[in-house]
């Protein structure tokens, strides 16, 4: 074998060694299994073509898991959408000015661990992609880092995070508070994956091991020649 494609191989091998394996997905196309604590679906107000968990205001939903297979971190990540006359931090947007009674926030824990405590909007300042300030209520425009925003202003955010854990269970805690009525303004959920990093077994580490001095063996051959 060429030696730059034994390399390539061996780089391969080492990769492979920290790649993440699928713990759980689900698309909330069809019927919602028991890891939920709600099973509510509706069709997406700016897209009736798409089928989300929701739609939730004031509400906190949990996605509890197991995660029995020894694992270094989680990784979870899903699509959120906000419905309607969002409202941020409350600071008008652009000229400032606060109704802190329309301020609303939104979070994600996992296990007690805040993921992400934030407020999104569609007309007024966001703290997204930061977390809620209360010394900074301008932190973003609206719909700051949003992946897709319809015409009336919704918007569809691509959340993603990873995080060290252990355990043999995690619970996903989705938490809206302050929310205005559901006709006023909502969230929901679609496309939650989540991916679990494996402990290597001994044999692996084995590999690793070898693919290194192999990979440190064949830089110091090809340097010599
Ligand atoms: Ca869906
Ligand atoms: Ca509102």
């Amino acid at each position: 074998m060429p030696r730059f494609l034994l390399l390539l191989f061996l780089f391969a091998c080492v990769a492979g060694a920290a790649e993440l394996s699928l713990l759980y997905t689900q698309d909330f196309n069809s019927s919602v299994g028991g890891e939920w604590s709600s099973a509510s679906t509706a069709t997406l107000p700016a897209d009736a073509s798409r089928r989300v968990l929701g739609l939730f205001g004031n509400n906190t939903v949990n996605l509890s898991l197991g995660t029995a297979i020894p694992h270094n971190s989680l990784k979870i990540s899903f699509d959120l959408y906000m419905n309607a006359s969002t409202d941020g931090t409350g600071a008008s947007y652009p000229t400032g000015g606060t109704d802190f009674s329309v301020a609303e926030y939104w979070s994600l824990q996992a296990g007690g661990l805040v993921l992400l405590n934030t407020t999104f909007s569609s007309h007024r300042y966001q703290s997204y992609p930061y977390n809620y300030d209360s010394n900074n209520l301008q932190a973003s425009a609206p719909r700051t880092g949003a992946a897709e925003v319809f015409s009336n202003n919704d918007t569809r955010y691509r959340l993603e995070f990873t995080f060290d854990h252990t355990a043999s269970n995690v619970q996903f805690a989705f938490s809206g508070s302050n929310w205005q009525s559901l006709a006023d303004e909502s969230w929901a959920l679609d496309n939650v994956t989540v991916w679990y990093e494996p402990i290597p077994e001994p044999g692996t580490f084995f590999l690793y091991a070898l693919s290194l001095l192999a990979i440190s063996h064949l830089f110091f051959l090809s340097k010599k020649a």
